[in-house]
């Protein structure tokens, strides 16, 4: 056997360069990078081998693990889960800072390779600089705490583990049912120990990702669901982009005339030109996706988890309503007590056409869409002439109106806040891959790291971040990393002075305005009751480097925008709103733990309405 004598950490980028996945015959090289942030831990090991091979693996200076662990995340999820960069960080605080970045990614279903330095394998200069020593099993190390998040998990306590570790890491980051984090942990001294590793290792390697094909007896159960039938209803999720399968689900639908609501994760899949064609279904769902889903006899999910907010937390259908459910996860198959088929989601709409053309049948859906689809136009004329009711601040529902028609062309980021939830209901995605929405975890902080991460996988587009003053503030240091590496990207921070959306959540549950706006402790109550804190973001990101705006106008915002376009640095045009002014929801239901008894009646009076609904629903 022909073997090279490399150290551990050489070889994994030796490695991680000749991996390639193909896809409908098609193959593509699948890490493409390595962002990462060096300390002791990293950068004599890992860091040595990526100076060496600085030609074959790119590598790019982060300045927040977290974020750049999300970019990570956003650049996968953007290349539909065929490409990666992976992260690398220091030991101890370096590395834990990845966790939340691992739940987004294992949460979402989008591959990312997570490789955290980790404590002396030898224990000989115990306890190091950074050092958690766990005095009931010295096993154990901080980055333990990345099994709760990760779908895989490794730690290579000698240089030769590194070949099982790294086939298992590459099984589970191809594979559609189990995608997610993965994380194999480098003790810091093994990455520099060398090892005569087998050539072989280090030959082009392809993974297959194959269809899943449907079963046909699945197929058969559920295509008699079907034509038992009369008014079904589509819910098409993210599943759908990352098997391509819109236009297979789009055909399918417009055939036997079934109706399509889309998720977060799946919007801008399906053509939002059909007249099948309902918007998103859910708690940031549009008028005519949950009307027509409340007359829906049977649910067809495909390529969804079907998480509260794709649901209603349950209530988002008629109580008797049967599912069906598409999906490379058997656990996600099963859920609602659906009939099952597992497969790749455009493998199992094709079979399901198939079984049903034969029949003939179609359903008996009457003027209903069309007449849910006319009510949804007039509101969205409506909101799109909507006024500031004072001056100094916009309308954010109106703002995000204009925006849409500005940013036709363009890619849009968002994760959390009131912003998602707006989007979902009035966005129109033009293409497939302009719209990508973390909304898994939704995870504060994402929204900018997550722009970097798209304009990576789309250098050819204008990303467009869309992010509250709470979520910047939450993470927003890699904005930097665009500038030094010119990945240009816009930010379009949302200046309503607080956590406006949970702002809303409390009221909404008979509570009053607490911990959630951004204003002065006031000393009269002890609160937080003062003047909003006054914060000029825009100069922030002027200091970093963005060519940056401050708008209260929709000129100014126009102007802004416009200009925008033409910089060719990154940018970031700050929006005064004013708080309140997003949109409402449309015959949604969201379930949370209102307070079961309280000093106010309001809270009282919330606890019963929602429990009124809760008693009536479904419990699996
Ligand atoms: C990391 C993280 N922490 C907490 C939350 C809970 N949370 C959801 S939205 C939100 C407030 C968002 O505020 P902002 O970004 O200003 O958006 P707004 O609601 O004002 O539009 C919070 C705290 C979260 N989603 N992520
Ligand atoms: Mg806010």
């Amino acid at each position: 056997m022909n073997t090279t004598r490399l150290t551990m950490a050489q070889a994994l980028v030796r490695f991680l360069d000749m991996q390639y996945v193909c896809v409908d015959g098609k193959e593509e090289k699948f890490v493409r990078g390595i962002m990462g942030i060096f300390g002791h831990g990293n950068v004599v090991g890992l860091g040595q081998a990526l100076e060496q091979y600085a030609d074959r693996m790119p590598f790019m200076q982060g300045k927040n693990e977290q974020e750049i662990a999300h970019v990570c995340v956003a650049f996968a999820k953007q290349m539909r889960r065929r490409a990666i960069y992976a992260c690398t960080a220091s030991i101890g605080p370096g590395s834990l800072n990845m966790v939340t970045a691992a739940g987004t990614a294992s949460v979402n279903r989008i591959p990312v390779l997570l490789l955290p330095a980790d404590t002396y394998a030898d224990r000989q200069p115990d306890p190091v600089l950074q050092q958690f020593e766990h005095d009931e099993d010295y096993s154990v190390s901080v980055n333990d705490a990345f099994k709760s998040v990760s779908r895989y998990w490794d730690r290579v306590q000698r240089p030769e583990q590194l070949m099982t570790a790294m086939l298992n890491a590459m099984r589970i980051l191809t594979d559609p049912a189990k995608t997610g984090a993965v994380t194999v942990c480098l003790p810091q001294d093994v990455q520099g120990e060398a090892y005569d590793y087998p050539e072989e290792f280090f030959r082009k390697r392809v993974w297959y990702l194959d269809r899943q094909p449907a079963n046909a007896d699945a197929v058969t159960r559920a295509a008699q669901l079907l034509m038992n039938s009369k008014k079904p209803v589509i819910l098409s999720g993210g599943g759908v982009r990352y098997s391509d399968a819109g236009e297979a689900v789009l055909a399918f639908a417009e055939k036997f005339g079934i109706p399509v609501a889309e998720t977060q994760a799946g919007k801008g899949e399906i053509s939002c030109e059909s007249d099948w064609y309902l918007g998103c279904a859910g708690i940031c769902g549009t008028l005519s996706a949950n009307a027509v889903a409340k007359q829906a006899d049977l649910v067809l999910a495909i390529g969804t988890k079907l998480n509260d907010f794709v649901t209603n937390s349950k209530n988002g259908f008629a109580a008797d309503a049967r599912f069906v459910s598409i999906n490379t996860s058997r656990m996600d198959a099963l859920k609602l007590n659906a009939e099952s088929v597992v497969a790749d989601a455009r493998e199992g709409v094709e079979a399901l056409d198939a079984a049903l053309q034969e029949h003939g049948w179609r359903t008996g859906w009457g003027d209903e869409v069309r007449a849910a689809k006319r009510s949804w136009q007039t509101e969205l004329t409506r909101l799109a002439q909507l006024e500031s009711p004072e001056s100094g601040a916009l309308n954010q529902t109106r703002v995000l109106m204009e925006l849409n028609e500005l940013l036709r062309k363009d890619n849009i980021v968002a994760a959390s806040g009131s912003l998602p939830s707006d989007l979902e209901r009035v966005w129109t995605a033009r293409r497939p891959g302009a719209y990508h929405l973390e909304y898994g975890f939704s995870c504060m902080g994402y929204e900018i790291s997550g722009a970097l991460g798209v304009k990576l996988a789309n250098p050819d587009h204008e990303v467009y971040s869309f992010v509250g003053d709470g979520g910047f503030l939450m993470g927003h240091s890699d904005l930097l990393t665009s500038i030094q590496e010119g990945h240009k990207i816009n930010v379009l921070l949302f200046n309503n002075s607080g956590h406006q959306c949970i702002h809303n959540l409390e009221r909404s549950q008979g509570m009053g305005t607490f911990g959630t706006e951004f204003r002065f402790r006031e000393q009269s109550t002890g609160g937080l009751t003062g003047g909003y804190v006054p914060v000029n973001y825009s100069a922030l990101a002027s200091a970093y480097g963005a060519k940056t705006w401050r708008v209260t106008t929709l000129a100014e915002l126009h102007a802004a925008v416009e200009a925008s376009k033409q910089a060719e640095v990154s940018t970031l045009i700050e929006i005064m709103v004013l708080p309140g002014t997003m949109t409402e929801g449309y015959e949604n239901f969201w379930r949370v733990g209102t307070a079961a008894v309280s000093e106010k009646e309001s809270v009282r009076k919330a606890y019963k309405k929602l429990n009124d609904v809760v008693k009536n629903l479904r419990k699996y």
